[in-house]
Parts: C-alpha cells; structure tokens; sequence
C-alpha cells in the first residue's frame, strides 16, 4: 500500500456542479442512476477524469447522452475522451451494489431489515464512481425508490420536494438539498422507522422541523436526544451567531454503526447508543453522552458542513473544533461553576489517558498528519481530542469574546469552501491582531505540526527577605515516528499562588494581573517569572484548567500537594493535587515491590476530609476520590509490568474501602435521592458518589466476610428506579467478586433480554471484571458463545471484545499469552468483514514496547502473527506494522 502525502495535494482536475441521483433500493442489488453535470478545472492543466469507485458493478455510461469509451486502473474509472474547454458536460453513470452484502458498514449496507448510509471518508465510491475527496461539492438532488411496505420511510438529504406510488407496491420520495456539500455528507435511510416531531422557530424567527427516527418500539427513548437537539440549536445561535440553516434537521437512529455518530448535512445518523435513553435503560453517563454527540454532529452543520476540509489531512480543521464547541456546550449546560469543572476534569482524563498514549506510540502523528495510508485510521483522539485542545488555547489566548469574533470573521471569510487549518488559525489571529495568538502565530501552529506531548518542567525559588517568588520554566518534547527535533510549543500556563501555611490564595503582584491568575505565556525553551510581593511562601498553582495539553513536571513535597488538594480555588489543581499523590504512592509501591498498605496515613486522611466536606458537590468528591486508572498508572513508568500494576491498584482501592468505611457508610445514607429521576449534573454525581461508596463497601465486605453491604446492594440492584442505581449495584457486586454477582446478572440478563444497548452493559460489565487469578478470559471466551453474542455488530464487539482487551489491563496482559492469542485471533476475524473496526482492536497493543518480560516477547509474536496473514486490509496492516517498526 502507498502512503499518502499531505504535501502531494493538488486540486481537482474537474469541478463537479450538479449531481442527481436515483437508487433502486433492493438489499439484495441496488440499482444507482447518477447524472452528474461537470466541467473541468481551468487552473489544472487538461487530463483524463479518475473517478474512485470500490465494489461496484458498472453497467453503462454516457457523456452528454452518448456512448463513451473508459477504461478501469484499478478501482478507478478513467475517461479520456471528455469534451474540451470549459464548458459544463453531462456525465451518467449506471451501476449496482450489494447492500445485503456490505459487511463494512461504509457506502450502502443494510441494517435490522433498512437501509443506510456511511460516506466518510471514502465511502461515497462504494454508492457510485465519483470525485470522492471533500474539497468537490456539489449540489444533490436524489430520488428514491423502494417496496412500500417494507420500506414505507425514504429519507435523504434536505428537502423533500415530492412523493408518491409507483407499480409493485413500490414508492418514491424525491429530495433536493439546498446546500452544495461534499460526497462525505451525503446520506439516505430507507426502512420502518417511526419518528419524533418537534417544531421550533429560531431566535431569527424561522421555523424548523426536527425529527428523530427510530425502530418502532423505541418512541419511548427519543425525547432526551430531542431535547438536546433543540438545546444544540439555541446554543449556537446564541453563543456563535449560527443559525439552523435549513428547513428540516432529521436523526435516524441505526444499531449497526462503524463510529459514534455522522453529521450527513440535515440527515444525522447515530449508533443507537447515543439516541435511545429513558431512565430504565440508560445510565447517567449515557444521558451526559448522548447530549455531547447530539450536539457535536449538529455543530458540525457549521464547522465541517458549511465550511469543510480541502483534504483529509486537515480532519481536525473540523473535528477539533467541533468536539471544542461540544465540550463548552456541555460546559455551558451546567448551571452551577462546580459542575463546569466537572466536565473539564473529565475531558481532560479522556485526554491523558487515550491521547497521551497515543502522542506517545507508534502512531503518533501531529494534528494535521503528513501522511497515511489508510484515512480511517486517523479518526484519533489526536485529531478530536488533542485538536480541541489545541482550538481551546486559542480562545484562552484571544479571550471568550476575541474567540466568537474570530469564529465570525472565519464563516465571512470560508462560508461554503473547503478550507485548511491554516485557514481557520489565520482567521482567528487576524481577528484579534493585539492577541499574543497573532504575534505568536507561526510558533503557534507548531501545534499542529508536531506530534508528542510536551514536558513543562518547573522549579520555584522564594526569597522571603525580598518577598519575591520565581518560578523558572522549560519546555522539553520527545522524538515521535518521523520527528526526532522539536522546537518549542507557544503554551499558554494559568497560574495562580496558595499560600503554603494559610491556603489562601495569594494576590499576584509584579506580572501585570490584576487579581489572583495569572497568563504566562512560554515560548522559550527556558524561561523565568517573578512575583513580588509575596507576602509568605506559596504552593505554586501551575496549568490551571488543564490550560495547555502538556505534561507538568513540579517536584512538590506531599505538604504541598495537600495543600492544593485542600484549599486551591481550580478545581482542576485541587483534583489534580488529589491525583498526583495517589500516582506518587502507586509508582513507589511498584518501586519496592513491596506487598504492605500503599497509601499513607496523610492521604487517607485527606481523602476523609473531602468525603466529608461540607460543601463540595458530589461529582467532585467522586473524581477526587477515584484513583487514578491502570492504563495511566503505567504511562508513568518505563518498564510495565501489568499485573503488578494491577494488584497494587487493587490494594489501593482495598485499602480505601477499609479504612474509610464508616465514611462511606454515612455517603451512601447521604445520598439517597427518592425524587423523580433526572439525569442533570448534580443528581448525577450524587448517584455517581453513592454507586462508588456500595463498590467500596462491597469491596471491604469480601475481604471482611461480611454478608450485609452485598446484601443490601443485591437489594437495591433489585429495587433500583433507574438504570444508573441499578447498573452501580451489579457493578459493586461483580466489582468485589462477591458471590451474589452471578445471580444478579443472571437476572439483569432476563430483565433485559430485549434491550440491545443493555446488553451491551451487561456483555462489558464481566469482560471489563477486575480480573482474579486469570478469570476474565475463560469468562470473555463463553460471552464469544452466548447467543446474544454477534461479532458483526460493532457495538457487541465493542462491549465484549474492546472491553476486554483494551479495557482491562489486569485480565489481558496474562504471563502465559493467553489475552494476546485472543486478540489476534479476534483481529484477524473482525479484520475478514470489518477492516476499521479490526484496526480500532489492533490499536490496543500499541503501547507493547514498554512491556517488561514475559509480556514483552509475547505481544510482538502476537503481532508479528497478525502482520503474517497474506490478506490483511491496509487498515489492520498500517496499524501493527506501525508497532512492529
Ligand atoms: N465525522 C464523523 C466520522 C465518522 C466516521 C469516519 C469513518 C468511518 C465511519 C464514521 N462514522 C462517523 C463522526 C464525527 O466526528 O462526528
Ligand atoms: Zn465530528
């Protein structure tokens, strides 16, 4: 397979204007009309016309209604003999697919009996031969036609312009989209759906029709997607100015689904899993996740639909920013300060413990990549998680109101095109030409261009009799794949100053703030800051918020990091403080391998004091006091040896049930809530809170033999009035291994037999299990036999498959080999029918350099025997040769 180039992008050869499109639709052959007007580029020198096509079946085509000669390099169409000149010429194209067949989930396939769509990246060359790359668009109009009775619903693209019956029992719909757009948000669904109507009208005073479809039965768990949806659109119009720009916004929900969700232009579709909601299936977190994704696709109908990307290259021009607009719609939801904080903490956790890894591994690559070879490998939570970063320090160094104007002069600039990321970060500089962003810009798109994490090492100096505090500052990043030199990153730090023996925070004198915070912003390899007038001697509060996606180095005393954990007014640090002294613990208990208690006398203590706050909400304490994860832990040291990480952590989570257990006795009866359900932030974290005290009170009444916690957790798990109370009390019970585990799954699973995304909890809840002398895979190995188990479902896969090998570091990373025999064998199965999901799975070994022996030697057989199989996709095979090299 060829790499692709960024720097080998040229424009298209022709324009295509108009396209017109008509399927008839059959699971078994489809038959595809496409009547496309096209002219050729004046700017690109005269050559032949390479349409992509991948299995499809050509039967005819006609240039300007006549007979044309073609011949096929590949996959390609190539026609040589097109018109001269300038001028538009009709191009038709006939050919036919097997959606029945389609077992990749891209182009057209069929789902429980309908018919779908997924057309990023290149899926579109699966429906017809086409320019497929984003940077040509088009204006579509598609007509559809399909039995009535087994698909009475047929859906498209904008609006629907006219429908009616045909002969056979069949019928047609007909819809023009009034926005030209790329092939990759082209979309139709076809099947027995029924739908959730809301009409709006939009702060301008226009009205729009919002729809979400789904299977018939699943009415009853649409109305939270809807009313994220119409929280999505007054959000954007009122906080960027972006109005609902078309007269109907559908959501169809579908349970085959390679991803999340896809923003097609005014036809979203979702994996069910973040659509269907009501309190008896689905938890806390699937509500705070479903408001996320609902938002982001729609978000999208701005950044990446109105304004897309020129290549694929530049992916995170629109996922960065539009997970960015997520995340502060989610923030912005919150009405409480403590509950912002919440999901920051959150978003930065996703961050450290999936895209440092990631910055870190054999695939690393920079936000805009330079290369690849296979573009569905490269949706990374670099190009979402770490680009949203990325747009957040530029609205933190242009200001909230400097950030909106950039945005605004971005759309009057690009509306319409398809843009770079060069683009989008020149627009908001030229908005804001005092920012230290424009004077730094240059400098600052190295974000962009380097991959790896940085390293900011601080040391701090006060001088008492001068009152005076310094802290010095440098910044390091070490080599990636293809990037042994790195130059400095522009990273913007918040900082802020607690008084050591008060706690106060100190006011900052001498930095040109006003008040409490600071903005440093370092752009040198090593620099220095000074505060004067320092009345006493200060913890420093460095990277306040997470201001920047680095890795902070501080060499703090456990004193001090108790004292940010007591009294830091960032919420962030004070979790942060939390954090680093539970990570201190485990990595010198890994040191000495020593087998005795491993957290001190100190930090126990302060964990009780947060337990028993007055004022702290619930979600916070939760963060506070979940630990840090085995998967994070290990990020930290050199040589990895899984099940040692895994025993200490369990120690660690043992010893915290034990000697707080009073405490979490009383958290538990203080958190009880008999009122109506709602899945807002505080109700949330106060189940959150409960849920983790029943772990934990399970967790020390296996040690102790106590039968009364798991008792009253059985009970509750069967008195539960939600899904969340329900799912917490069968995860305390499997959690702790206690006995009562298996007929409490025995009875969720009759419970919800039917429910496929419940199930799915179920299936992850035991192949995620702490793992108990190598019992998670005997037991994932009988989960592979239930009936209920379908590898061809991406979401079964996930729950059972994913859980496991990338959820589960103590479970998967066995001395005898066993975990990484499974994993290849699953690789190289999934890999047969579903290259992309296939290549997600391969990405669980990554990290398998830094593994100590036996584990080491293993995990390279494994994927060496995965880069042996002769037929691989290039996807699975640019990700292990990737971490082979
Ligand atoms: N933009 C969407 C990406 C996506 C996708 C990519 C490859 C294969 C299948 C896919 N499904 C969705 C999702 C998003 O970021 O909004
Ligand atoms: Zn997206």
């Amino acid at each position: 397979p060829v790499a692709i180039q960024r720097e080998a992008y040229s424009a298209p050869a022709f324009w295509i204007d108009t396209v017109d499109l008509c399927f008839d639709l059959d699971p078994a052959k489809t038959r595809v009309l496409n009547k496309m007007t096209l002219r050729r580029n004046p700017d690109v020198p005269a050559q032949a016309l390479r349409l992509d096509g991948e299995e499809l079946n050509l039967a005819r085509v006609l240039v300007n209604g006549a007979g044309t000669s073609f011949k096929m390099d590949g996959d390609k169409l190539v026609l040589e003999n097109l018109p001269e000149g300038t001028e538009p010429f009709a191009l038709e194209i006939f050919t036919t697919c097997l959606p029945s067949k389609n077992t990749k989930l891209m182009g057209l396939y069929v789902s429980n009996d309908s018919f779908f769509t997924q057309c990023e990246a290149e899926g579109f060359r699966r429906i017809t031969y086409f320019l497929d790359r984003p940077d040509v668009m088009a204006s579509y109009t598609v007509t559809l036609r399909a039995d009535k009775a087994k698909f009475p619903v047929l859906l498209s693209n904008g609006n629907l312009v006219e429908q009616g019956e045909l002969e056979d029992g069949r019928h047609f719909a007909k819809w023009v989209d009034p926005h030209k757009k790329p092939c990759y948000l082209f979309a139709l669904v076809a099947g027995q759906l029924v739908c959730r109507e809301q009409r709006i009208t939009s702060r301008a005073g226009h009205d729009h029709l919002l729809q979400v479809y789904v299977r018939p039965g699943d009415m009853d768990k649409t109305e939270h997607a809807m009313n994220s949806l119409m929280a999505s659109v007054a959000w954007d119009e009122a906080r960027f100015g972006l109005p609902l720009d078309l007269e109907r916004f559908m959501i169809v929900a579908t349970s085959d689904f390679n991803m999340g969700a896809m923003e097609n232009k005014g036809l979203n579709i979702f994996n069910t899993k973040y659509v269907l909601a009501n309190q008896a299936t689905a938890t806390d977190v699937d509500y705070s996740n479903i408001e996320s994704v609902v938002g982001h696709e729609y978000f999208h109908n701005w950044t990446g639909n109105r304004i897309t990307c020129r290549d694929w290259f530049q992916l995170s021009l629109k996922e960065g920013l539009t997970v960015f607009r997520d995340q502060e719609f989610s923030q912005d939801l919150c009405a409480e300060a403590s509950a912002r904080a919440v999901k920051r903490i959150e978003d930065v956790r996703v961050l450290r413990t999936a895209q440092f890894p990631e910055d870190a591994g054999p695939m690393a690559h920079p936000v805009r990549p330079d290369s690849y070879i296979e573009i569905n490998n490269f949706y990374t939570v670099t190009i979402y998680e770490k680009g949203a970063e990325v747009v957040r320090m530029m609205q933190t160094l242009t200001g909230r109101a400097g950030f909106a104007r950039g945005m605004k002069l971005y759309f009057a600039r690009f509306d319409g095109q398809a843009v770079t990321c060069d683009d989008f970060a020149q627009s908001i500089a030229d908005a804001n030409p005092e920012s230290p962003l424009a004077t730094l810009l240059p400098q600052f798109k190295r974000w962009y261009s380097q991959a790896g994490t940085p390293r900011v090492a601080a040391r701090g100096e006060y001088n008492a009799d001068a009152q005076t505090y310094t802290l010095h500052l440098s910044q390091s990043c070490a080599a990636t794949p293809g990037q042994s030199e790195k130059q400095p990153f522009v990273i913007p730090l918040s900082l802020g100053l607690v008084g050591a023996a008060s706690g106060a925070a100190l006011p900052l004198h001498g930095t040109g703030s006003a008040g409490e915070n600071h903005l440093f912003v370092l752009t040198e390899q090593s620099q220095s800051i000074t505060f004067d007038n320092v009345a006493e001697e200060p913890v420093p509060s460095i990277l306040r918020g997470f201001s920047a996606p680095v890795v902070l180095d501080f060499d703090y005393s456990d004193a001090q990091l108790l004292t940010l954990l007591a009294h830091d007014t960032d919420a962030f640090n004070r979790w942060e403080a939390g954090q680093r002294l539970a990570l201190r613990s485990a990595t010198a208990a890994l040191a000495s391998g020593t087998n005795g208690p491993v957290l001190n006398a100190a930090y126990v203590e302060a964990m009780r004091a947060v337990l028993r706050h007055p004022t702290l909400d619930a979600a916070f304490k939760e963060l506070v006091l979940t630990l840090p994860s085995e998967t994070y832990i290990a990020e930290q040291i050199t040589l990895v040896e899984p099940q040692r990480i895994h025993t200490v952590r369990e120690s660690m989570r043992l010893q915290l049930a034990s000697e707080l257990h009073a405490d979490w006795e009383q958290t538990f009866a203080d958190h009880q809530d008999n009122g109506a359900y709602s899945p807002d932030p505080l109700s949330s974290g106060r189940r959150a809170l409960a849920g983790m005290a029943l772990n934990f009170l399970c967790l020390a009444a296996v040690a102790s033999g106590d039968a009364l916690w798991p008792g009253k957790t059985l009970q509750r798990f069967k008195d539960a009035g939600n899904m969340t109370d329900r799912f917490n009390a069968l995860q305390a019970l499997v959690g702790s291994g206690h006995e009562l585990a298996a007929p409490a799954l025995a009875r969720f699973h009759s419970l919800f037999k039917d429910e496929a995304l419940v199930l799915d909890k179920w299936f992850a809840l035991q192949a995620g299990a702490p793992d108990r002398g190598g019992n998670v895979l005997p037991a994932v190995r009988q989960l592979l036999a239930h009936p209920d188990f379908n590898l061809r479902n991406p979401n079964r896969a996930r729950s059972v498959i994913f859980s496991y090998c990338s959820g589960n570091p103590g479970g998967f990373h066995r001395a005898d080999a066993a975990g990484y025999v499974f994993w290849s064998e699953r690789v190289m199965e999934l890999d047969s029918f579903n290259p992309q999901v296939a290549a997600r799975l391969a990405r669980a070994m990554d990290r398998w350099k830094r593994l100590a022996e036996p584990y080491r030697s293993a995990a390279c057989e494994a994927l060496k025997r995965v880069a042996a199989k002769p037929d691989l996709s290039n996807d699975v095979r640019e990700v292990v040769e990737r971490a082979l090299a």
